[in-house]
């Protein structure tokens, strides 16, 4: 079925509300202004679009440090997403949480995981609860390539197989883990897609730079876990643009790789293709200044902002809002 142009427009502005915020992160982080350490997922915002725009808003987001796009196409406010990079107190954890911890559970982005893999079981185990209070909830779960040599990936994707949970992985290749290529730790091809079958899964591979095909891989794997049919896992293919993190300049990999992948950059081929299908440039345009414009009051909002009060340090430790359970 062809998929609706405001899906679709809808994921055009997604890709580049999330280019603009990453763009604007980096260019803080430079000033000194973005604190902590930063993983952008520049290059790789079709997976993310992809994915939220098809989702329930009661359903589950589980993503990595590299996890700023997922959570702001969950619907997280820009402001409090800025805010928390700066370390000030209009942050969606006010500040306490920084780049690598996003979340808002209100909009079912559940959390940003650093400990690569850790949150593959925690994904799963968010499904089994849906599963089991049939609450038609599903929980999607976003890791690298490199996440598919860590233990908890075998585990949870065995543990999800076996119980038929609600539960979508999505492996982004992007080719590389911190400076060393995926190519060069693994035994197969294809890190996520070639592991599938020892687990009853369908061998899933999907070009991550182009929205339209991960929207019908999403699409199909959400009816499947509804319907109780069980996980699937899906291999994203696609590319950073930046380095791992921070000012990584990324020289590990070579020139001529790097720019073929900038020749296949997800929003220019989206741009292209719905103009040459016949929407309007100027639509596409009044996009992204909209998407500028709330980049720059998001900036302006979180520079004002002070940094969290020392007072708060010990609140929202555990889950009563305190931090009582240490005595
Ligand atoms: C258990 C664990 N081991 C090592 C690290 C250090 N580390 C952080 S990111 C990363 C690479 C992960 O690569 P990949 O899964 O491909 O994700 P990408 O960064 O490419 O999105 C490593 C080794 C970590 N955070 N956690
Ligand atoms: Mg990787």
């Amino acid at each position: 079925m062809e998929t609706a142009v405001e899906t679709r427009l809808a994921m055009y502005e997604g890709m580049v509300r999330a280019r603009y915020f990453e763009k604007r992160a980096y260019d803080l982080f430079m000033q000194g202004l973005v604190k902590g350490t930063t993983h952008l997922g520049l290059g790789q915002e079709a997976v993310a679009a992809g994915f939220a725009v098809p989702m329930k808003p009661d359903d589950m987001t589980y993503c990595t440090y590299r996890g700023h796009n997922h959570t702001l196409l969950r619907g997280a406010p820009m402001d409090d997403l800025m805010g928390e990079l700066m370390g000030r107190s209009n942050g969606i954890c006010a500040g306490k949480g920084g780049s690598m911890h996003l979340t808002d559970v209100t909009k079912g982005a559940m959390g940003s995981y650093a400990i690569v893999g850790a949150h593959l079981p925690v994904a799963a185990g968010a499904a089994w609860a849906a599963q089991y209070r049939g609450t038609d909830q599903v929980s999607v779960c976003f890791f690298g390539d490199g996440t598919t040599n860590i233990g908890a990936f075998h585990e949870a994707v065995n543990m999800a197989a076996v119980w038929d949970l609600p539960v979508i992985f999505v492996c982004e290749n992007n080719l590389y883990m911190e400076y060393t290529a995926i190519g060069d730790v693994i035994a197969v091809e294809h890190p996520a897609a070639d592991r599938a079958s020892a687990y009853g899964l369908d061998r899933i591979i999907v070009d991550g730079n182009d929205a339209d095909a991960v929207y019908e891989v999403a699409v199909a794997s959400y009816e499947r876990a509804r319907a109780g049919e069980g996980p699937s896992l899906i291999e994203a293919l696609t590319y950073r643009h930046k380095g791992h993190s921070r000012a990584d300049p990324g020289k590990y990999r070579p020139d001529a790789e790097v720019e073929e992948w900038l020749r296949r950059d997800p929003i220019d081929i989206y741009r292209e293709r719905l103009t040459s299908q016949g929407v309007a440039p100027g639509t596409l345009d009044a996009i992204e200044a909209a998407a500028l414009a709330e980049v720059d009051a998001a900036t302006e909002a979180s520079k004002n902002s002070p940094p969290p009060d020392p007072s708060i340090l010990m609140t929202d430790v555990w889950a009563d809002g305190g931090s009582s359970w240490r005595n």
